[in-house]
């Protein structure tokens, strides 16, 4: 894979995973378009720019991780890991997502596919796995770096919450979570069914060294990350404020596209746009 920071080369790589997305959620029949679409920019970030990885060799002890506790969105997370050419993750079978046997389950499932890092699609579980990986990394003194990705409506979970006071309590420092705020969760807008608000506040209070960003801007996120990494004593939160169905007009901050496929007219238009 070719690594870069150059931010026009990541929107490029954007648009491919976005057109990714709503090919293999739309071959599938079923899946869940917009919380994959608003999580786009921060793996791309993550895996084309940040990571220490080696696609490779998935398992090198030295990698920095990725956990997508919002498993739901795995189809963002098939593309970039494809995008990126990883071992045992092939682009040309993306279009068998959630067929029986495919690596592509409809939740990341490291049976399917072993270079995840994590099986997830439990909400509110990811945190507490990767602070374990950033606790077990300081103890074997090795420079891992690990990352989770959380929902808004997962943050309701009161395991993140749990998992957020022993991070800060055991200076978990190399450990970023961030939280795709994009308002809406499977039937509804957070903010009418429990609102998180005021959220960044709330990281502070339980520890976190905090950062607040809109999360589709790529160059305030690769500054929140060296950020993140130079914050010694705190594990960071990033509050990453995104539009659910980011890209697509009919889908952008429309709850119907939580767990809905495009239809094949709709991907038709989808494509178009992006
Ligand atoms: C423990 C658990 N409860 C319920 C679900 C079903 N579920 C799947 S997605 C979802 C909504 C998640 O909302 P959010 O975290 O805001 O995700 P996003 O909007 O970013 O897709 C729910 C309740 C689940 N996967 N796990």
């Amino acid at each position: 894979m070719q690594k870069t920071n150059k931010v026009e080369d990541l929107r490029a790589i954007c648009r491919n995973v976005r057109r990714d997305i709503l090919e293999m959620i739309t071959a599938a029949g079923s899946g869940h378009p917009g919380g994959s679409l608003s999580a786009v920019e921060i793996l791309v970030t993550l895996y084309f720019d940040v990571l220490r990885h080696n696609p490779k060799n998935p398992h090198w002890d030295d990698r920095d991780r990725v956990i997508l506790s919002k498993g739901h969105a795995a189809p963002v997370l098939y593309s970039v890991m494809a995008e990126c050419g990883y071992e045992g993750v092939p682009k040309d079978r993306l279009n068998t997502l959630r067929k029986l046997g495919s690596p592509y389950q409809g939740h990341p499932d490291v049976r399917f596919l072993p270079a995840l890092e994590a099986s997830t699609g439990s909400l509110g579980q990811g945190l507490s796995v990767g602070l374990g990986m950033g606790l077990a990394a300081k103890l074997d003194g090795r420079p891992t770096r690990t990352y989770v990705i959380l929902g808004d409506g997962e943050s309701q979970e009161g395991q993140v919450w749990e998992a957020a006071m022993f991070g800060s309590y055991r200076k978990v420092d190399n450990v970023v979570a961030i939280v795709d705020y994009n308002g809406i969760q499977l039937d509804g807008f957070v903010k009418d069914i429990m609102d998180l608000e005021p959220l960044a506040d709330k990281w502070r209070s339980f520890g976190w060294h905090t950062i607040e960003l809109n999360g589709h801007d790529i160059d305030a996120l690769q500054q929140a990350f060296a950020e993140a990494a130079a914050a010694k004593g705190k594990p960071t939160a990033i509050v990453a404020h995104t539009v659910k169905g980011k890209g697509v007009s009919f889908m952008e901050n429309n709850p119907k596209f939580h767990g809905v496929a495009p239809t094949k007219d709709e991907l038709a238009r989808a494509l178009q746009e992006i």
